[in-house]
């Protein structure tokens, strides 16, 4: 009979040791009320990948943020830059009824159904990063991310004093552009940017080419591009990833990445800011200028929740403040829809 006992014990302990102690953060199902403790704030993330060193910070800073410690808890699910895992994270997150839903969408259309569906279950849906393309703008509570249209006028207009101050003919700027993943705002709004500082400026627009915002898919990508065309000075490259893969690829054909782009030297733009050895190329004049793109949105979004949670009403849309960097310290302002922007020049 004892014997029966201690076997019951032991099978309790087991048991409250599987489910007592479980970490959700690797998105396994959430639970009944019980195991989260009824205060916790349960927060449903869909990320859309981790191709970059910006989607690495933005991720930790969103786990920072979202800590047991600091009472919630945060079920987070990797989309691998597929929509589809991040519709079908979405749907979990509504069959296990989290408070709120934040979604950092790869692409920006798709997202009408989903979101219907979310609001049907009354859960709020936060968007990050990049922004998506819907009819009905009450499908998402509000928006936090960066302008990214304002990032790429940041750098063409560095660029084109820099054309300006050093006598370098419109005509002779023959500039090809390594998009980010087609279709995500951020390369939308820093390929707008570029087409229409060409249009204003009468630059060579030799190629745009997606490098996926990879290094790896960059490097490939320059390659080709160095075959096709001998006349290229410029490279805008949409993040800093695809920047060290253009590098790589620059290098390996046996041509020199710098401003002297009157001698040869090929001049590397670039965005985020967030890559140590994209930020070391900047401090050796590899890289000659990148404009800010700032990942660490978790505590802003942190203060929406918890804003939202005394049924506040945060702004629909907040941009984070961001910088240009350069090491080129003849240009220290640059001028974007009349507003001035000082450049930050790395020690
Ligand atoms: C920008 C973000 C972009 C980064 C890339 O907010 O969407 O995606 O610039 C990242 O590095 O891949
Ligand atoms: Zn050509």
């Amino acid at each position: 009979m004892i014997k029966k006992y201690i076997t019951i014990i032991i099978s309790l302990l087991f048991c409250i040791c599987l489910f007592g102690c479980r970490d959700v953060v690797d998105g396994s199902p959430a639970t009944s009320e019980e195991e989260t403790g009824d205060d916790e704030i349960v927060i449903g993330f869909s990320q859309l990948g981790a191709e970059s060193d910006w989607r690495s910070a933005n991720t930790e800073s969103m786990k920072e943020a979202f800590s047991n410690e600091n009472g919630y808890k945060l079920i987070f699910e990797d989309g691998q830059q597929k929509q589809s895992n991040q519709i079908t994270a979405i749907r979990t997150f509504i069959q296990q009824e989290v408070d709120y839903i934040v979604l950092a969408p790869v692409t920006e259309t798709g997202w009408d159904t989903v979101l219907q569906e979310a609001k049907d279950a009354g859960i709020p849906v936060i968007l990050v990063d990049r922004m998506i393309d819907i009819e009905d703008e009450s499908l998402f509570t509000c928006w936090v991310g960066s302008d990214f249209g304002l990032e790429g006028r940041k750098i063409t207009s560095w660029l084109e004093r820099f054309t300006y101050m050093n006598g370098i003919k419109s005509e002779d700027i023959h500039i090809v552009n390594i998009q980010g993943t087609l279709g995500a705002s951020s390369q939308i709004g820093r390929t707008e940017a570029l087409r229409s500082a060409v249009k204003e400026y009468g630059w060579d627009l030799v190629a745009e080419v997606s490098g996926d915002f990879t290094q790896a898919k960059s490097r490939e990508v320059m390659a080709e591009l160095l075959e096709k065309h001998d006349n290229i000075n410029v490279v805008y490259c949409e993040n800093d990833n695809e920047a060290l893969g253009a590098i790589e690829a620059i290098e390996a054909a046996g041509k020199k990445v710098g401003s002297d782009i009157r001698n040869g030297e090929i001049m590397i733009l670039s965005f985020d800011g967030v890559n140590e050895e994209a930020l070391a190329y900047l401090s050796e004049g590899k890289i000659t200028c990148i404009a800010e793109c700032n990942p660490l949105q978790g505590p802003r979004i942190q203060a929406v929740i918890a804003l939202l949670e005394v049924s506040g009403n945060p702004d629909k849309f907040s941009y984070v403040e961001e910088r240009i960097y350069s090491m080129y310290t003849e240009i220290r302002q640059v001028t974007v829809d009349g507003k001035l922007y000082e450049v930050t020049f790395l020690e």
